[in-house]
């Protein structure tokens, strides 16, 4: 196998093309979007994630890797484009997903498809899809399946942030269409996959894929709830959940401001609408999570309240982090932003800036925001604090420059950075602690 076409050259086709050109395989990297194509085929990565500029001018310039809007002929397909929820479903409890892009994907490969071809998706699915797939690439191309060409599901599981080191490193699971699909998908990914190839099933492979990130969600809605309790008899949770997880077989998650990105807050939707009747766990789950954004949008405002009480006409609020999650630039279903948004329509009660160091300021702006790009300038600036998302800048604030500021830290940053004795989950009083330990 030496030619390989990654059809989707977002958050997982554009790393995983690159790290196959980078391991010797002559890669083209396909994408509907002639922009992202001309960019990537200048240099410029279209995502952010540590070692992407350096390795992607090495396979540029090795000529390993280019990028394309056209399909050509290669030995392996391999589909990593995104399965989002049908537009027209988005009610609560009838969210399905949306496989246009993998079938419009698929489509593109039978055009090209040849004997003895691979086609490996790698796209989040419900059970079932791939084996859809595969008979739609035997309708479209005329050939057969086992025989003609081979066909594989190997779900990613990385982590944003770590991805190339994930990509390498991690564990994977093949499910082969018949033995032979998944023994050359392992082919393919033995050059550049450290971690160990499971081969199984089309079936199972989907079906890990969907649990892993679901058992995620579960644990986070775990952790919210204990949240939830914690913050009405005033303890902190982040405590709470250090300790517990001190027992060996305790491993709590923690609560944060919601749940988001395209993965965990979406792949439990992929087993509700195939298994309606099991899910009750699931759907349960998925309501906590949702609901937590606006449980933190109701404590803004009581601060808010309070803080007129205390005689101060429009407070300046400082909202910190709009990203999904610590330390990246991706806002695709980001409970911070949804936060954020809600509060900004509030214009009689407050005045809100925010700080978001991985988002560009036009981007921002574009969206209505005051981004004050100076942390300290944001927070002595500020009645009330409300943090988001633990973006490691965040953690040069030193507890002297709340001094006289509300907080409200809705992910534990506080937990983190200081001694544990200075942070409670909602309710951070800093003056009362300081002027404590000045009497001690
Ligand atoms: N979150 C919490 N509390 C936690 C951990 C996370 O509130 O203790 C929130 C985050 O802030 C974020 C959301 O959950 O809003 C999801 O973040 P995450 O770091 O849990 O997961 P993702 O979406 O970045 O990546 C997940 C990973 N799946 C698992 O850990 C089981 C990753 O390995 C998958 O490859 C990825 O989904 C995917 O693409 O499916």
């Amino acid at each position: 196998m030496k030619k390989i076409s990654v059809l989707g050259l977002g958050y997982i086709g554009l790393p995983t093309a690159i790290l196959a050109a980078q391991s010797g395989y002559k890669v083209l990297g396909f994408d509907i979007n002639q922009d992202k194509v001309e960019k990537i085929n200048s240099g410029e990565p279209t995502i952010l994630e540590p070692d992407v500029i350096r390795r992607l001018y090495q396979v540029l310039d090795n000529k390993n890797f280019s990028a394309s809007v056209d399909l050509y002929p290669a030995e392996c397909f391999l589909i990593a484009v995104p399965t989002p929820f049908e537009q027209a479903k988005t009610k609560k409890e009838d969210k399905k997903a949306d496989l246009t892009y993998v079938f419009s994907a698929a489509e593109k490969v039978a055009k090209v498809l040849a004997h003895g071809n691979l086609v490996i998706l790698e796209s989040t699915v419900p059970v079932g899809t791939t084996a859809k797939v595969a008979k739609f690439l035997e309708e479209k191309s005329g050939l057969k399946l086992g025989l003609d060409f081979f066909v594989a599901h190997c779900p990613e599981r990385v982590l944003p942030g770590k991805i190339f080191q994930e990509l390498i490193v991690n564990d994977r699971v093949i499910g082969g269409m018949c033995q032979r699909s998944a023994e050359l998908a392992r082919e393919f990914y033995s050059k550049f996959v450290k971690g160990h190839l499971t081969l199984t099933d089309d079936k199972v492979a989907e079906m890990v894929k969907l649990v892993e990130n679901s058992s995620r969600d579960v644990q986070i809605a775990f952790a919210n709830q204990i949240g939830a309790m914690c913050q009405k008899i005033g303890i902190d949770p982040y405590r709470v959940i250090e300790f517990a997880n001190k027992h060996p077989r305790v491993n709590i998650l923690n609560p944060g401001c919601g749940v988001g990105g395209h993965c965990i807050a979406v792949d439990p939707w992929f087993l509700i609408q195939t298994f309606p009747q099991d899910s009750e766990l699931l759907k349960t789950t998925r309501k906590i999570n949702d609901n937590k954004p606006n449980q933190v949008i109701e404590d803004v405002l009581l601060k808010i309240d309070s803080l007129k009480e205390k005689g101060k006409s429009k407070p300046n609020l400082l909202v910190l982090g709009l990203t999904f999650k610590a330390d990246v630039d991706d806002m695709r279903e980001s409970p911070a932003l949804k936060i954020a948004l809600e509060l900004k329509k509030k214009k009689s009660l407050l005045d809100l800036a925010i700080c978001e160091p991985n988002v560009i300021s036009d981007s921002l702006k574009d969206m209505g925001f005051t981004n004050i790009k100076g942390l300290f300038e944001g927070v002595a600036w500020a009645d009330l604090v409300l943090i988001l998302v633990k973006h490691k800048e965040f953690y040069s604030i030193k507890e002297l420059d709340f001094k006289n500021k509300e907080i409200i830290d809705s992910c534990g940053l506080l937990y983190e950075s200081y001694s544990s004795e200075f942070s409670s989950y909602l309710n951070f009083d800093l003056n009362k602690n300081l002027n404590e330990q000045a009497v001690r």
